[in-house]
């Protein structure tokens, strides 16, 4: 197990655009960072988790002036109504969150670019080309796809399979250009700093082709950052955005907090904005003398009926259709482990239910219960202490000892799935534990008194070293489990358990109360 970080471990979701409310797209990047922040909080690591809204630019205000009111309004009423209240449905753990049109953000915003205008990285030039306003990109001409039906004769972007728009403007623009060689250096020296490995020969075989200079200024409208020198322009929305990551700790205002804080550990981000993160953003920090982030991960899509989910398309589902019949922890859960991350995964209902079905409420919570009830019937809900321990219970140790070292495995590799599947061998094995070591018929054997102790007590120790793996995926259900095995009073709350110590058998104390709850996952109806 890695040492605990002697600085913060931090993680980001990207902002996500107000223009919408939140879809189980947006909410899979926020848990699966939120599992990760709370794995490494559990490893005792110091964890700082955000995230946050990018509030800025024409998307937006199109939105709003659609829905016939000001974008200030439309922001407000989409963080308070909408984004917010979804990190409460998905059991969002984030320390903060940054909105930017926030004071501390914008201002740090105008002192970052006028610092790279003093020193000289950025000049006045006019460009045209395509751009699309869902992306907030312009678009190269290689990039686009010819339109056909209701689009016959124009030009689309290749992600929203929308008409660009050519615009013609005069603007600022970073000196990018001169960064192409040092990144590719930097991707050289640093070959897991964007991840998966598919991302990264994208981000490299992207960048050798050599880098323009990029606009970072809009005249045409008004919904932005000002640009300091020049009030008839507001920073381009990706300058702004990705500014969020720094401002949110510090830069620029809180020198020790940034210092402690800085660089990001993981920037998670989807595949559709790996080059804002894994080549504008360091570029822009190079130039301004900042550390860079250590890692981009980006995923791959949610695929509904075989297609990015979105909104726009009407495939969009919103993350409370889901936890409204399944639970936040199920959701999490399904998340997690149904989709290899980094891989597009397809979400489907029929698949979460099988997945609820069989390992949450077949797997384990009938682990949960069936363990509770029995140390109820046959031991008055007090734990018994165990007696000499067989081979079936050096197994059952062995399996537990194992799965903590591989989940800590995976996610050191940001493999949720992984992880997950390496906690389900401990299950499995416990379930398969009781089902041969049949506690109902020892217990029919007054003599066995002992061994019916032995068995139940590795029971529960079990659900204990589970309890612990599956806080970070399941924290509701865990905390329940927790509280069911009496284990608060002599172990302390669950998330301070500390990872590293989870595997050692025998911790829970002979004698606490076990108590038989709800189901923690109440089997379906059919
Ligand atoms: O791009 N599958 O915000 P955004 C998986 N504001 N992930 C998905 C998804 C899908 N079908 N749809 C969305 C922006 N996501 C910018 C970011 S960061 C400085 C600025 C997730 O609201 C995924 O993480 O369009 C994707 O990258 C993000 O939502 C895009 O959110």
């Amino acid at each position: 197990m890695p040492d605990a970080a002697d600085s913060t471990f931090y993680v980001t979701t990207p902002i996500y655009y107000v223009n919408d409310a939140p879809h189980i797209g947006h909410a899979y990047t926020t848990v699966v960072t939120d599992f990760i922040a709370r794995w490494h909080r559990q490893r005792q690591e110091d964890v700082w988790f955000l995230t946050g809204t990018d509030e800025h630019g024409q998307k937006v205000l199109r939105t709003a002036e659609a829905n016939k009111t000001d974008a200030r309004t439309w922001a407000d009423r989409l963080v308070e109504n909408a984004w917010k209240p979804v990190l409460e449905t998905i059991d969002a753990s984030n320390d903060d969150f940054i909105r930017t049109t926030e004071d501390r953000h914008v201002e740090r915003v105008k002192e970052f670019i006028q610092g790279l205008y003093d020193a000289g990285e950025i000049f006045e030039g006019s460009y045209e080309g395509a751009y699309c306003v869902a992306c907030e990109e312009y678009k190269q001409p290689g990039d686009l796809i010819e339109g056909t039906g209701e689009f016959a004769g124009q030009q689309l972007c290749p992600i929203h399979g929308r008409p660009v728009e050519i615009l013609a403007e005069k603007n600022y623009f970073f000196r990018m250009s001169q960064y192409t060689d040092k990144l590719l250096e930097f991707y050289e020296r640093n070959p897991d700093f964007v991840q998966p490995e598919s991302a990264r020969n994208e981000v490299v075989s992207f960048v050798k082709q050599g880098l323009q200079d990029l606009s970072i200024s809009r005249s045409t409208f008004d919904w932005g950052v000002t640009v300091p020198w020049d009030e008839s322009h507001v920073i381009y929305v990706w300058i702004d955005a990705l500014l969020n990551y720094a401002t949110a700790v510090g830069y620029g205002a809180d020198d020790e907090k940034f210092r402690r804080t800085w660089p990001a550990d993981i920037h998670f981000v989807g595949k559709d904005i790996l080059r804002f993160h894994a080549v504008i953003w360091p570029a822009m920090l190079m130039a301004a003398g900042v550390p860079l982030p250590r890692k981009v991960f980006a995923h791959g899509w949610l695929l509904v009926g075989g297609e990015k989910m979105s909104k726009s398309k009407l495939t969009g589902i919103a993350p409370a259709e889901i936890t409204d019949t399944f639970g936040s922890d199920a959701f999490r859960y399904y998340f997690l482990r149904a989709i290899a991350f980094g891989s597009d995964g397809s979400f489907s209902w029929e698949d979460i239910a099988a997945r609820y079905q069989a390992e949450l409420a077949n797997g384990f919570g009938n682990l949960a219960s069936r363990v509770a009830a029995m140390v109820n019937k046959y031991f008055d809900g007090s734990l018994p202490a165990p007696a000499a321990s067989t081979e079936a219970e050096e197994a059952l140790a062995a399996v537990a000892e194992r799965a903590v070292a591989e989940a800590d495995a995976a996610v050191e590799r940001v493999a949720p799935h992984d992880a997950l599947a390496a906690v389900w061998s401990l299950v499995e094995a416990a379930n398969g534990y009781i089902t041969e070591q049949q506690p109902w018929a020892v217990a029919k054997d007054e003599s066995q008194r002992e061994r019916l102790a032995t068995i139940l007590y590795s029971s529960a120790e079990a659900l204990r070293v589970l309890a612990v793996l599956l806080n970070a995926a399941m924290p509701k259900a865990c905390a329940r489990l927790w509280e069911s095995l009496g284990a608060a009073e002599a172990l302390g709350a669950l998330a301070e358990q500390p990872l590293a110590d989870a595997g050692r058998w025998g911790q829970l104390v002979p004698g606490a109360p076990v108590t038989k709850g709800d189901a923690l996952f109440p089997r379906l109806d059919a």
